[in-house]
């Protein structure tokens, strides 16, 4: 038996001023450095991606090149990458895996340069996977939980794979990356940010959301141990003076989540995460004492709706009061909430948008440092739910604008339209009409300009101001049609949009 050798490969997805740590990278390494060696490529800080992955594979000997691969702007790098690689190495096999693979299964098989895709979790699948093309023994592929393979023209499923946090019992590998203090980035945390996820999965199911797909409604919370050794690394060896969670999902069960908030409140590294409105509203006093001894600075909550009914409809499992009360309950910790809203769903298109135009303005009274973050509604297609949650409430079949069925691409290329690459960023969808697509830009504009975002460092204070009275009667008497003296104003400045590029 050989021990196999893995090239992991992050195609460009951001700057490199936004790069953050690979993380789906390094805990794969790390679960593959157990029975085999692995090296990382990570295209965000290293332009060259491409080249560098060929040159490696002329240099050393390796086993599969795996490729993490996410909806939206990273499939045109990862198509790239996968055809240089079977061009110059037509023997190598191919492994895609993350939230594309996961989600559109079939669809990454379909292309000619995709020969393995791992749904879900790595940890465990990828190694196994690993050991079998190192022995070659074909006859192992079907007894690999989470693997899609192709036989002859054939794809097999197999089985999911239960879903597992092992600790791996130390750091992850940084150091494969080179020097890791360069993904140490100053953001409104700190001067020295770094990303980490503490606990996987999220146990809720919310029709539209990747995550739910990916994990069928589970959560696994790291041992507190586990948590303050990462921590420890992060802020002693590296530097780190804040940090963004990437958890799905931060706030969990409350008895379960003090052991964690106990090390970050020791270790008191401001910090950013993804939370809900029930969780934060349900949380007791000595919870919130830990919370603002940590110092969360920003909880990033999906409000998505005013609409009750459309929370039903999606399984969202929180009510519309229950974002203005956490608005208010973010206030008085000192905690700024970050309410991100789907606009444009396919039924009650319009109205819907305007109430939740309004619903905006009624949080920005209640709270005005509350950040807005405006998504276009684009639910995913019932096949990519997970499979527990496949027929459950489906919602009813998507007409595009002219009432015709929305027919999802077929393969990674059809993925890299523009129009599909808004989908995925949920930026358009096929049902909204010209006039809507402009009406929720104009708002977007005169808000952002009104209320321009805490984490933008970038723009000078005074072009934040200026913009700031510039679109304040528009704001007041909403006036937000074609906003032009802000939208040329935007152009020399350009404030930064807060879904576009993380903190
Ligand atoms: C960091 C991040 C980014 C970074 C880039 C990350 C990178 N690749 O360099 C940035 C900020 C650029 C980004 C951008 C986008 N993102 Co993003 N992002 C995340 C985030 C917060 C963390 C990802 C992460 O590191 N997780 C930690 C690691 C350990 O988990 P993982 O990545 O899932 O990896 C595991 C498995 O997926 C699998 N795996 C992953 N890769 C591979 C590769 C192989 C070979 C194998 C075998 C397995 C495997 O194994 C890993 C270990 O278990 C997630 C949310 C989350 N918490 O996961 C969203 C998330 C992945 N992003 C998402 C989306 C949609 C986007 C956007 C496309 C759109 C948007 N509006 O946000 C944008 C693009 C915007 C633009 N215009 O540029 C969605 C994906 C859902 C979906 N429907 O596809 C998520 C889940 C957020 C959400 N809740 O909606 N993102
Ligand atoms: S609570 Fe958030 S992460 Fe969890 S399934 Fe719902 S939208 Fe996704």
């Amino acid at each position: 038996m050989t021990r196999p050798h893995t090239l992991l490969v992050n195609p460009t997805i951001t700057s490199r001023s936004s790069a953050r740590f690979p993380l789906s990278l390094l805990h794969l390494s790390a679960a593959l450095d157990r029975t085999g060696s692995s090296e990382i490529i990570d295209g965000n800080v290293d332009r060259d991606f491409v080249g560098d992955t060929l040159h490696a594979l002329q240099e050393r000997r390796f086993d599969a090149v795996g490729i993490s691969v996410m909806g939206g702007p990273q499939m045109e790098p990862a198509i790239e990458l996968s055809k240089a690689v079977r061009e110059h190495f037509p023997a190598m096999p191919i492994v895609w895996g993350g939230y594309f693979p996961t989600l559109y299964t079939d669809t990454a098989l379909a292309a000619p340069y995709v020969d393995y895709a791992i749904r879900g979790q790595g940890e465990e699948s990828f190694p196994e996977l690993m050991t079998a093309l190192s022995d070659k023994k074909e006859s192992s592929l079907a007894k690999i939980g989470g693997l899609s393979w192709k036989n002859g023209e054939e794809v097999i499923h197999n089985p999911n794979r239960r879903f597992s946090l092992a600790d791996p019992g130390t750091v992850l590998p940084y150091d494969k990356l080179g020097d890791p203090r360069r993904y140490l980035a100053r953001t409104f945390l700190g001067r020295r940010t770094a990303a980490h996820q503490a606990a996987v999965g999220c146990r809720f199911r919310c029709t539209f959301c990747g995550v739910a797909a990916m994990f069928g409604g589970a959560t696994a919370l790291p041992a507190a141990v586990r948590l303050e050794r990462e921590l420890s690394y992060l802020k002693y060896e590296l530097g780190a003076d804040s940090i963004q969670y990437f958890d799905h999902n931060f706030f969990d069960r409350e008895e379960d989540m003090v052991p964690l908030l106990e090390v970050m409140a020791k270790l008191e590294l401001p910090w950013w995460c993804y939370a809900r409105s029930d969780a934060l509203l349900n949380l007791s006093e000595s919870s919130w004492k830990l919370v603002r001894k940590s110092r969360l600075r920003m909880a990033y909550i999906g409000a998505e709706s005013p609409s009750g009914q459309m929370l039903k409809d999606i399984r969202k499992g929180t009510r519309p009061d229950q974002t203005l009360q956490v608005a208010e309950l973010c206030r008085r910790n000192g905690v700024i909430p970050e309410l991100s809203f789907m606009v444009g769903p396919p039924e009650h298109t319009e109205e819907e948008t305007e109430q939740t135009f309004e619903f905006i303005r009624e949080l920005k009274r209640i709270n005005p440092q509350s950040e807005i973050i405006v998504y276009v509604y684009t639910p995913l297609p019932e096949s990519s739910r997970h499979e527990k949650d496949r027929g459950k409430r489906p919602s009813a079949p998507l007409l595009d604008v002219h009432g015709e069925p929305v027919v999802f691409p077929k393969s990674p290329e059809e993925w890299t339209q523009q129009r599909w690459v808004d989908y995925a960023c949920h930026a358009d969808a096929p049902w909204l009409t010209d006039k809507l697509r402009r009406r929720i830009r104009d708002f977007v504009t005169v808000l952002r300009c009104r209320y321009p975002t805490a984490q933008d460092l970038r723009s000078p204070r005074w072009a934040k101001r200026t913009l700031s009275a510039a679109a304040s009667w528009r704001y007041s008497y909403r006036k937000y049609d074609r906003p032009w003296e802000l939208e040329l104003a935007n152009r020399l400045v350009k404030l930064r949009m807060p879904q576009v590029s993380g903190l």
